[in-house]
Parts: structure tokens; sequence; C-alpha cells
């Protein structure tokens, strides 16, 4: 593995940033939604005031980067405002400052599902083409802000899935008849999309240093039998699901049998000059692909189904468990080997280096002992196995990887199961002033990454009561 990999972890604004109602922010989506819900979004972990600590934290584990998120509201309450406000601007250069101090590489993506309230309200988020000027406007202050401390963007957080969810960035989609739901999905995800190319372009303008890359949620299918029809209902479940998107943003155009797809559903398509124009500049192409891997599942043909029904995994994908793979409490199949087939594929359509951006196992409950530790053995032996298939992926096969930052690396909210379903090195105590507590893996990972990956083995815990 090369020296440069980047070791680290992952976190995005809305799970775990907090200071909700401080520095002037505006209201997201997930603000209304703690209005609903009394899950305390304003607070999360609370990386606002804790943000020293935490990336004291990371040091210590020998974090080489960290990836955030930008609260658009906190740069722009509304969305709409012509002049960014300062104390969110003064937030994040403290916090990249910090990070920089620590030698920390901070890696940043601009959406991260948290979206004005206010656009909602008044345009339905990505439903509306105004949305791209608000959304230009705050990328480029984010640009020439931090520019000077970031080097590595990402876009729109697993922008994929904007075609299959979304209502994710809209008041309702009850408010539009069903038949009018196909477009609806494709007016979102287009619109987005061109919030990604605008972005990507003008970061490559202002930046020529800076890296650009999108988010890809990947769960890739295998199928269930070798009959040829499981075959082929596979390789279309992965095209629509992941390839669609990224032959979009790789190539700047629409695949055929996307357009097919989009005609079958009735969806009408205007795609202006000027459209094709932005998504076929090169200035606009991504420089690596980001993603989130936390599963594989299996996919069957319509006509081969017999009684079993497909299960709906993590909120929307359908489909079939694989007899060979066991699962975690939340019923994600574990599949460490399906990480490198995800980025050997990858690389062979795209040709880019690869960015691991998420992945972990989330558990509910986790027990903090009397004497504050968390004996995690469960989360460092899923982690060994990823990163050991990692390796192989980059060593072997020779895809080229540019790091490893695993999902929530400092607890946080999830998206699924609120803040029962724990994911990081550290525990927050959400019941006690949000302290936090290092696990065991946090001494697993910390050995993991002062030896490049190559010592993987689990740790005794009695070797971590030594080192505290
Ligand atoms: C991804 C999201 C993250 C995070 C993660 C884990 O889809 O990008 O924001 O939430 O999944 O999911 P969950 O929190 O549901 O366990």
């Amino acid at each position: 593995m090369d020296k440069s990999f980047l070791w680290g972890g992952s976190t995005s604004a809305f799970q775990f940033e907090g200071g909700g109602h401080e520095g002037r922010k505006g209201k997201s989506i997930y603000d209304i939604r703690e209005e609903k819900t009394q899950v305390k979004y304003s607070v999360t972990s609370d990386f606002y005031h804790h943000y020293k600590e935490d990336i004291a934290l990371m040091a210590e584990m020998g974090f080489s980067a960290f990836r955030m998120s930008i609260a658009w509201t906190r740069l722009y309450p509304t969305g709409v405002e012509e002049t960014p406000n300062f104390e969110g601007i003064k937030f994040y250069q403290d916090v990249f400052q910090e990070l920089k101090k620590n030698k920390i590489e901070p890696v940043v993506t601009l959406f991260h599902w948290d979206m004005p309230q206010y656009l909602v309200e008044k345009y339905d988020g990505f439903k509306s083409r105004e949305i791209i000027t608000y959304f230009e406007r705050y990328a480029e202050t984010c640009f020439k802000e931090f520019g000077q401390y970031v080097k590595y963007w990402l876009t729109l957080n697993e922008n994929n899935l904007a075609m299959m969810i979304p209502w994710m960035y809209i008041k309702d989609k009850n408010n539009y008849p069903k038949e009018e739901h196909a477009q609806l999905a494709w007016d979102c995800y287009y619109h987005s999309i061109l919030c990604h190319f605008k972005a990507v372009k003008r970061g490559h303008e202002l930046l020529p240093d800076a890296k650009f890359g999108n988010m890809t949620a990947s769960a890739i299918a295998y199928p269930l039998t070798p009959k040829p029809e499981d075959v082929l209902a596979t390789q279309k479940h992965n095209q629509r699901t992941m390839w669609d998107d990224l032959d979009i943003l790789t190539s700047g155009e629409i695949n055929p049998s996307f357009k097919q797809r989009m005609a079958d559903e009735g969806v009408v398509i205007n795609i202006s000059d000027e459209d094709r124009e932005l998504m076929a500049d090169s200035n606009a192409k991504i420089d690596f692909i980001s993603f989130s891997y936390y599963f594989s599942l299996c996919t069957q043909a319509a006509e081969n189904r017999n009684n079993s029904e497909a299960e709906t995994m993590q909120m929307l994908y359908q489909g079939f468990y694989n007899p060979y793979l066991s699962r975690t409490s939340f019923g994600w199949q574990i599949d460490p080997l399906g990480i490198r087939i995800f980025m050997n594929e990858a690389y062979s359509r795209y040709h880019l280096p690869l960015l691991v951006v998420e992945n972990g196992i989330g558990v509910e409950d986790e027990v903090l002992t009397k004497d504050k530790r968390v004996h995690d053995d469960y989360r460092i032996d899923y982690l060994a196995k990823h990163i050991h298939q990692i390796i192989k992926t980059v060593d072997e096969d020779k895809t080229p990887v540019l790091g490893f930052l695993p999902w929530g690396c400092i607890d946080l909210y999830s998206a699924s199961g609120n803040y029962n379903k724990r994911y990081g090195f550290v525990y927050v105590d959400f019941e006690d002033d949000l302290a936090r507590y290092k696990k065991d893996s946090f001494w697993w990972y910390k050995k993991v990454i002062a030896s490049n990956g190559k010592e993987l083995e689990k740790i005794d815990s009695t070797d971590c009561n030594k080192q505290s």
C-alpha cells in the first residue's frame, strides 16, 4: 500500500455537527423533522462545540483524512441570500485550520441531504430548476472560502439514489398524482446532476489543484442463481441503481438504455443546448469516484421467482438474501469481497481512482461498561475483513484506491435508526453530556493506520486497558 493512502473516517453535518440554533444557521429539512419527531438534529454529537476534542481523538488514531459535510444552511440560512453568513464561514475555517494543524486532510461533501427548508417551501427542492443557481452560489462560496484548506471535494451524497427516492428533498410526493411520480423522479434527479456538473466545473476553474468526486451508494447485486435470466436481471439492476448515474457523470451523456427506460415510463426529457455543453465540458468531469459500501444483495428475474418475496434492504433496495453470507442485526449482509468486486468493476468501466467514504457496521444498544469501555469485537472483525479486501484490490487487482474513510468514526445519528445505531471508534454518551469514550476498535484502528494496513488482527482488550 502506498504511503499516501488516506486513513480516516467519515461524517455528515446533519448527523454529527449540531449547533443547530447557533451562528445564525438556517433550518434544513432535518430541523423541521426535529420539530415533528423530537429527534435532536440540532444537537446530534455536537461537533460544533466538540470539534477540537474530536479532531484530537482522530489525530490520536493517526487519521490522515476526515470526511465531513458543510451545512448549506450555515452559509446561506435560507439558501437564497445574496451574501453568505460570516459566522458559518468562520466555523468551518476554524475546523479546517484545526484539521490542518493535526495533519488531517479534510474531504468535504457539499450536499449531504440537508436541503434548506426555505428552498423546499419555495421551490420543492431539486424539483425546480431554480435551485441550480442557488447551489452554484453556495458551492462557489465554499471553494472561495475553504479552497486553501480543502483538496478533496465531493458534490452530492449518494446521488444515484436521487432517482429512486426523489422525495427525500421535496415537501411531499403525495402533492403530485401517482402518474406523475416517474417524471418527478427524473426532474429531481436531473436538476441535482446539473448542480453536480456546475459545481465540478466551477471548482476546477477556481481550484486547479483540487480534486472533485461524486458519491455513489454502492450495493452490488449478484444473481440469486446462475440461470441466465437471473444474470440478466442482475445486470439490469446494477445498471439502473449504480452505473446509469456514473455513466452520465463520467461521459456527460445519458446512455441509450436509460433514455429508453424513461421513454417507457412516459418521462419527457428537456435537455437544453446549454445543459449539453455543461455536461460535456471536460472541467465538469470528476477526478475520482467516491462511494459508500455496506452490503451486497441478490436479485432474480421475475419469471424465476416462486413464493419467496424480495425484501427491502436499507429502506429501498428490493433484493434477496444471499445464502452464503451472514447479516448484521439490521439485516445488512456482510460481504467483504463485495467491496472488491464493486471497485474492480467501477474501475474497469470508468478508469478513475476510487475512494471509500463510507463502510462499517451499525449496531444498536452498544454496551458501555461501568469502567466506560465498549468491547466491539464485531466492529473490528467487520472492518478488518473489508480492509483486507481493499488491500488486495490495490495490491493484487491493481485497482487504484485513494483511501478508506469508514462511516461515523465518532458515534453520530443514524439515517435509519436514530442514535441507537452506532458505527464509531469513539462512543458518544447521548444520555450523559455527550461525553466521548474510546472503544476497543479505537486502539485497533490506531494500529491498523500505524502499520498502513498490515496489522489487521484483533487486539486483546486487556491491551486496550493498558494503553488508555
Ligand atoms: C448512507 C448515508 C449516511 C449514513 C449511512 C449509514 O446511506 O450516506 O448518511 O447514514 O448510510 O446508514 P444508517 O445511518 O441508516 O445506518
